[in-house]
């Protein structure tokens, strides 16, 4: 892995792909044709797309059950404890309604609404996370989502794969399709004679899912669109590198686009992780994906001291840290941009993707300066409420009326002035 000593700004961020014109193109005649035709457009792009042709999008409880036979007793025990563990920890982010009364009987407050209906893209492929279902539906479900459409786009044989059924029905939810690509996000905005309209959509794509969900934001609201994955690694002099290179190479797993990266003030370290990261590389099963990842985006950062490597990490503001140093807590406070900060040699990011509880749906490519993880308020939105006694307007009638007559509103003003016995209309 490349060494390198900071000497100038660092950074993750990367070009994301804004796809092609032809891929624009595209993914607006799709969502055209569905908007146009339904369920008929969606079963034709089906065809075309994923090679299966399905009479019915809908999975049934038989398709459900039948999943399960392929899952591990252990596994499934596996996945129902970090369901639980996900709920606890979005249960504690939920907010209340809350409504305050002044001495003249005004009542003023703030009503949280969950949405009513949330649609969650789940990829095809190797990218098909359980997990993922998980950190999406969960959220929806604490912030108190009545509706939950899930879609995924089917293989070849018209089925998809167990994990993410029986992740699905793990968490009941009531609507899965096999749908994917543009023409699935299409349904879920505009609805078609099967899948309920949604009013926002979430959860990972490829490019087309991303074009689409770009397109019908506006007319639903859409999570952000997130880059490849990032982890990068604070770590002292102390700290092992056996561990930093497995949880780096856990991140460059996932794409080649992944970035992993280590900042250390200790060069001894970064050569000790450099090595045990090629070392470890040769027997991964994705070693392919893992290796390019680390070649072209993964860099070992060496820095004059500590508090140095907390600037660069606050720089690259990643999707993932890690803090292995030896007090990590007492840099907890130097810290500000990071998606998912890990503290302590035990807690491997894994532990956050799987099982931990805090949501793996994190802001990529530098975006942490400015976002936050996934959480119950994506789910929720949020109506003030105004409640004046008729002396709090009295009171304040006329400095109403001053501010309404300064911006030349005098139908405003006189909204007000109407309800104040006496005034003589325009003039107190
Ligand atoms: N590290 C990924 C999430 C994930 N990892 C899913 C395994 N499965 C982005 O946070
Ligand atoms: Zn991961």
């Amino acid at each position: 892995m490349r060494i390198e000593q900071v000497t100038e700004k660092v950074s993750l961020k990367r070009s994301i792909d804004q796809g092609t014109a032809l891929q624009q193109q595209a993914v607006e005649e799709i969502i055209a044709a569905v908007r146009r035709e339904g369920d008929a457009a969606v079963r034709s792009l089906t065809e075309k797309f994923d090679g299966a042709s399905l009479e019915n999008f809908r999975v049934t409880k038989e398709e459900l059950e039948a999943a399960y036979a392929q899952i591990d007793d252990e596994v499934l025990a596996a996945l129902r404890e970090a369901m639980g563990n996900i709920r606890r920890f979005h249960e504690r982010q939920k907010r209340e309604s809350w409504f305050a009364t002044e001495a003249d009987g005004t009542i003023l407050g703030q009503k949280i609404t969950p949405l009513d209906s949330v649609g969650v893209y789940v990829p095809g492929g190797t990218a098909a996370y359980p997990s993922s279902i998980l950190m999406n539906v969960i959220p929806a479900q604490v912030a108190g989502v009545e509706k939950i459409v899930m879609v995924s786009p089917p293989g070849k044989d018209g089925t998809l794969p167990a994990g993410v059924l029986v992740a699905a029905n793990e968490l009941e939810v009531e609507y899965i399709y096999k749908m994917g690509g543009a023409q699935a996000v299409a349904a879920l905005a505009y609805g078609t004679e099967t899948v309920p309209a949604v009013d926002k959509i979430v959860g990972p794509g490829n490019i087309y899912v991303a074009l689409a969900k770009r397109a019908v934001y506006g007319h639903v609201d859409i999570d952000m669109i997130a880059g490849p994955s990032e982890i990068v690694v604070l770590a002292d002099e102390g700290a092992n590198p056996s561990y930093i290179a497995a949880d780096l190479l856990s991140q460059a797993e996932h794409d080649r686009l992944s970035s992993a990266v280590l900042v250390t003030p200790s060069t001894q370290l970064a050569e000790a992780v450099s090595l045990e990261v090629e070392q470890q590389l040769a027997t991964l099963p994705r070693k392919e994906i893992a290796e390019a990842s680390i070649r072209d985006y993964g860099v070992i950062y060496v820095t004059q001291d500590l508090d140095e490597a907390v600037d660069v990490v606050n720089e690259l503001a990643p999707e993932h840290l890690e803090v292995l140093t030896e007090e990590p807590m007492a840099l907890l406070g130097q810290i500000r941009h990071a998606g998912a900060i890990f503290l302590g040699p035990y807690s491997s990011e894994p532990v956050g993707d799987y099982f931990a509880g805090p949501n793996h749906v994190l802001p990529t490519n530098g975006t942490a300066r400015f976002s936050s993880p996934l959480n119950v308020d994506d789910f929720t939105k949020k109506s003030s409420i105004i409640s004046y006694s008729k002396t709090a307007l009295m009171n304040n009638a006329h400095k109403i009326a001053a501010l309404a007559r300064l911006e030349g509103l005098e139908a405003h003003a006189r909204a007000v002035e109407i309800r104040v016995p006496g005034t003589i209309r325009g003039q107190f």
